[in-house]
């Protein structure tokens, strides 16, 4: 390759890489000939080519990967969803709030034996309560589920849902009832991780997996909250993305927004 030829490559933009036993002399003899100025704008060159070529990868990545505590059957299912509102915040207890939290609405759990079903056969070997008085401390706590996972002004339950799972208990798949609950779910998970599947009503080819990590807080709105079907899998099928996620006793702290008239029915 002539030296002219590599600098109309180099004023192209194009990236010259010396992987040749031709392309290194002529490489050598382009040093030679453009001294320590050539030198260092080959340098530059290739440098902004490779940062480039890694900037461009990782937007592709970060269009088409799924976060990694979401899973789905296809990228139509994880876009649909997302763009719906759904998502999984890792982390988002410290260790001292999970324990305040629990420590908290322990007492009022310990005073109920796990239920074997519930009235409407959805979960299993649970025990639960509702809770409106809290603590300063966890009032704080709860605040921050709530301007995370509801917009500005929009109506609340006060009552704050408390859902107790037995280490061998699980919910089986349902969707909330309109009549209850507005547009958004938003829950804290206490004690253990564990796998929350999504089945689309329509085609039950569609589907969403979201690992909700102990500490964790997942908000589920939008397609998935009206039109998937949701469960938390019991400890003998607890896998996510080929994984084993043991379940342990489980406690999930619930916030909902009241129905609005104009919600889906
Ligand atoms: O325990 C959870 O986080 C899920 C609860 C649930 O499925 C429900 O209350 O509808």
């Amino acid at each position: 390759m002539t030296i002219e030829r590599q600098r109309m490559q180099i004023s192209r933009g194009g990236v010259f890489l010396a992987d040749t036993r031709e392309q290194v002399k002529a490489e050598r003899a382009m040093h030679r000939a453009w001294g320590e100025v050539g030198r260092r704008a080959l340098l530059l060159r290739l440098q902004e080519g490779a940062r480039r070529a890694h900037c461009i990868a990782a937007g592709e990545q970060r269009r088409s990967r799924a976060p990694a505590e979401i899973r789905a059957s296809s990228e139509t299912v994880l876009g649909r969803l997302r763009a719906g509102g759904v998502s999984v915040l890792p982390g988002f207890l410290s260790e001292d709030e999970e324990a305040l939290l629990a420590q908290e609405v322990e007492p009022r759990l310990r005073r109920q034996r796990y239920q074997d079903e519930h009235w409407d056969g959805a979960i299993h070997k649970y025990r639960e309560t509702e809770k409106s008085q809290w603590s300063e401390e966890t009032r704080v706590i709860l605040q921050r589920v709530r301007d995370t996972a509801f917009p500005p002004g929009v109506p609340q339950l006060t009552q704050v849902h408390v859902l107790d799972l037995d280490k061998t208990g699980y919910i089986k798949p349902h969707i909330d009832s309109v009549k209850f609950c507005g547009c958004t779910i938003a829950g804290l998970s206490l004690l253990s991780s564990s796998v929350m599947h999504l089945v689309s009503e329509q085609n039950s080819q569609d589907w969403m997996d979201l690992l909700l990590e102990r500490r964790s807080l997942y908000i589920l709105r939008g397609p998935a909250r009206y039109e998937f079907t949701h469960e938390i899998l019991k400890d003998e099928e607890s896998f996510f993305d080929g994984r084993k996620i043991p379940r342990e006793r489980r406690i999930s702290v619930i916030c909902r927004n009241l129905p609005l008239p104009s919600d889906p029915s």
